[in-house]
């Protein structure tokens, strides 16, 4: 196999349609860090990503010799590389806590909306569609409490949660009209509104929502 030269500036594989992927270029565009994305063919693994990436997932975050494939690993090192404006709390308890929400809402949330997109098995898509909008619903009331999510400071949770709730359209998701989501989609707004968030947005991203 042919060696692949280095890239001298910081590089995202990114797909243009995928929540992961927009995750991480919220954090660049937050932190307003100059980087190459280079878009991705979905389904394709390039030689270069081959190379860089054993699971040939995306992203891939590539800065200098380092070669990143988790985007948890990513948001972090994009925290600790470019601290302003820093995307997690200061203090040890609250930033064991933020990572724990990422944990929860990577494991209940992100996972669901991958697999009702994947669209394989009508009846469970169904079910898993009605648990994550009632789930949604059933948290709605803590972005009363706060502007972000269980923080005063937009963090990194809000950056797993921005692409999420982006997606709830194409997700088949329709929030009910009632008191119960207006909090929440009030966070959306703040969310959406970001400059930052609409830097982050590909064309593909943003035929998503009307
Ligand atoms: N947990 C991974 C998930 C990334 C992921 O699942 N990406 C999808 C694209 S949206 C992918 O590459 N799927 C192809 C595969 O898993 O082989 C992360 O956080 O980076």
């Amino acid at each position: 196999m042919a060696v692949v030269p280095r890239r001298s500036t910081m590089t995202l594989f990114s797909d243009a349609a995928c929540q992961f992927s927009h995750r991480v270029r919220m954090v660049l565009a937050e932190k307003g860090v100059a980087v190459e994305i280079e878009e991705v063919v979905p389904g394709v693994v390039s030689e270069e990503v081959a190379e860089l990436n054993p699971y040939g997932t995306t992203p891939t975050l590539v800065d200098r010799d380092l070669a990143l494939h988790n985007t948890m690993v990513m948001m972090e090192y994009l925290d600790e590389r470019f601290p302003h404006p820093p995307l997690l709390p200061v203090y040890p308890v609250a930033r064991a806590h933020s990572r724990q929400y990422m944990h929860r809402i990577e494991r209940d949330w992100c996972a669901s909306a991958e697999e009702i997109l994947r669209g394989e098995d009508f009846k469970r898509i169904d079910r898993l569609r009605q648990e994550l909008r009632d789930s949604l619903l059933g948290v709605s009331v803590v972005f009363s409490e706060k502007p972000f999510f269980m923080s005063d400071e937009f963090t990194l949770v809000d950056c797993v949660m921005a692409p999420l709730l982006w997606r709830l359209d194409v997700l088949g998701i329709k929030l009910p009209n009632v008191r119960q989501a207006k909090p929440l989609v009030a966070y959306m707004q703040r969310l959406f509104d970001r400059p930052a968030f609409r830097a982050s947005l590909t064309d593909t991203e943003r035929s998503m929502r009307g």
